[in-house]
């Protein structure tokens, strides 16, 4: 989603700047901008393009302080008009993340004015009363403040006037901002990594936080408009994550990473076993009251939850429920006392989920545990117990590394809750553990196979369309498949539960739909069994990923790739394997922008 990267020094910051929204190119975006002040000179510079666009546009261009902007529409067109920054009257710039939800009725306000628009955009707005209120107070301190006070809905916002080189502003309400601590010199961002280059002490400000930075200080301001201080940290992440190394593109590499990331992700497991105290000091206490547990996400963290489900109630009886956030936080209920609350995200700043776990703790007392990839975001800030996946830094817009260290954090907490509750005999307990022992491994054997998967790719990339079947954990796992075909290889693709496929998918099955089948080694194999005959009775082709043991499975099958060992509960994690691999090799053979998807944007910070 878009970012913001904003400086002020006693050196030309236009190349941080450029650099910065270098860093945030994964996130996705369509636009891009820079607003520029040195010594009474203010000026912009827009693309409808790439930054490296903007970069070429801006050569030359110097200043000591910026704030630079790239955009992913929300409200308006990606033209140049469209693209931040915007212009208040002749001497107020600004950058936005977010929407403005009442920028209709402030349109109207400001146009009765006599201020004019030049953009489609939400943000627009915020400039002219930024203008309007700096008119009357001459502070623009006060006249952000004031600004900020009318704006409803989710915004990070960076404020530049030619009147006052020496300052700029940023707030956040919603939307993530961390400011970046240098000497002489100061930075903000909306994400970490744009400044990890110039400075590793950042400061996270928090929900309803201002800030103004000169150049020798930085002051914060909370939601009330009152001074406060806020906790500055050094920030442990190697500047240089972010390359390429040999690999072609980001996901690639981020395949590839999996086995690294998920032996991070166990490293304290492996030391500790699968303990309530991993998730925080007061976690079995509260493993044990819960009556419920509701697990709430978005896009492929939500199938995580999905797979979650089915560990959680074997293993501890517990009823438990998955939502989608976007929806949660709307419907209405109430949730029982004690019931956990298991919110997860990648980056911890996913508007509908921060939004969904907000809506929870309005409708009972109860608790948050957070499963992210990102210290110190806003998720893990608001939670209650806390599980950080290690997967490093994802840069490509489909999850990958993400997605399994998910999965493994919630097979951990499966087993905690089973530990603090004792709904399994210690064997059971034991068994469950040491099998995570060995998924690096099993992981690893399963990237052997790329070659074959690019082999089925080749065929796969010449459909339109494809479907995606497993059963139990393996259910969630055909829409995980589904979506990464649809997200990359731009291949309408459908996930579903086999046992369902007859109760309607079956009317789409001809000699021109693919079906991928994931097969476990499990007690429902012959059910599946029986829904591939019934796919290829209708002359539909299966492809068949199938664990050693379902040998019954392969007759008939159109092509077949056995893996190299049964993983039980784990199959879920090592079958999603091949299904990315599927997907980015067939996204590679279709030529598109596998690490940043048309449309899409990383970490999707507005509803
Ligand atoms: N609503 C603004 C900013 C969009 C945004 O935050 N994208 O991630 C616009 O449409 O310009």
């Amino acid at each position: 989603m878009c970012g913001i990267v904003g400086a002020i020094s006693e050196r030309n910051v236009v190349p941080m700047l450029l650099a910065g929204l270098q860093r945030l190119e994964y996130r996705g975006y369509d636009s891009s901008g820079l607003a520029l002040a040195q010594r009474g000179e203010f000026s912009r510079v827009r693309v409808a393009g790439r930054v490296a666009d903007l970069a070429a546009k801006a050569a030359g261009q110097s200043a000591l302080a910026g704030l630079a902007h790239t955009r992913w529409a929300t409200h308006g067109a990606p033209t140049e008009l469209n693209a931040h920054p915007h212009l208040g009257g002749d001497s107020v710039l600004i950058v936005h993340n977010g929407i403005i939800e009442n920028h209709a009725a402030l349109r109207t306000e400001l146009l009765a004015q006599g201020y004019q628009f030049t953009s489609e955009t939400d943000s627009e707005v915020i400039a002219h009363l930024v203008h309007h209120y700096l008119e009357r107070s001459n502070d623009l301190l006060s006249a952000v403040q004031a600004t900020i006070g009318r704006l409803t809905g989710a915004f990070a916002i960076g404020v530049l006037s030619r009147d006052y080189p020496d300052t700029i502003i940023c707030a956040r309400r919603g939307s993530p901002l961390v400011l970046g601590l240098g000497f002489g010199e100061q930075f903000f961002a909306s994400d970490i990594a744009a400044l990890l280059p110039v400075t590793q002490r950042m400061i996270y400000l928090e929900e309803g936080d201002l800030a103004e930075l000169h150049r020798g200080e930085v002051r914060i301001f909370n939601a009330a408009g009152e001074p406060v201080t806020r906790q500055a940290r050094t920030v442990d992440v190697a500047a240089d994550s972010a390359d390429l190394g040999h690999y072609r593109h980001y996901m690639q590499k981020e395949i590839f990473e999996q086995p690294v990331a998920i032996t991070n992700t166990l490293q304290r497991v492996i030391e500790l076993g699968c303990q309530p105290a991993l998730f925080g000091p007061t976690a079995e206490a509260l493993f044990v009251a819960a009556p419920a547990i509701r697990i709430v996400a978005c896009g492929s963290s939500y199938h995580a939850g999905l797979v979650a489900r089915y560990w959680i109630e074997e293993w501890t009886g517990l009823p438990v429920s998955v939502d989608i956030a976007s929806e949660y936080r709307y419907r209405k209920g109430r949730e029982q006392d004690g019931t956990l609350i298991v919110a997860i995200s990648q980056s911890g700043e996913t508007a509908d989920l921060l939004a969904a776990m907000r809506s929870a703790r309005e409708r009972g007392d109860v608790k948050v545990l957070a499963i992210c990839n990102v210290p110190h975001s806003t998720l893990t800030r608001e939670s209650d117990l806390l599980f950080l996946t290690q997967a490093g830094l994802e840069i490509g817009v489909a999850s990958t590394k993400a997605f399994t260290t998910q999965l493994v954090a919630l097979y951990v907490l499966a087993a905690a809750l089973a530990s603090s509750r004792k709904t399994l005999s210690a064997a059971a307990e034991r068994e469950i553990s040491e099998s995570l022992h060995r998924l690096p491994v099993l992981v690893e054997e399963v990237l052997a196979m790329d070659g074959q998967l690019e082999e089925w790719a080749q065929e796969l990339a010449h459909y339109h369309n494809a479907l995606f079947l497993g059963r139990h954990t393996l259910f969630p796992i055909a829409l995980e498949g589904a979506l990464k075909l649809k997200e990359i290889a731009y291949i309408h693709a459908e996930g579903y539960a086999a046992g369902e496929l007859k109760h309607g998918p079956l009317a789409l099955v001809d000699e021109d739909m693919p079906v991928i089948v994931c097969a476990a080694r499990d007690e429902l194999l012959e059910k599946l069994v029986s829904n591939m005959r019934e796919v290829e009775a209708r002359s539909g082709k299966v492809f068949l990923l199938a664990e050693p043991g379902c040998e019954s499975a392969h007759p008939g099958a159109h092509r077949v790739l056995t893996l190299p060992a049964a993983s039980g509960p784990l199959a879920p994690v090592v079958m999603t394997l091949p299904l990315q691999m599927l997907s980015y090799h067939t996204a590679c053979r279709k030529g598109t922008d596998v690490d940043k998807p048309r449309n899409l944007a990383k970490s999707v910070t507005v509803e």
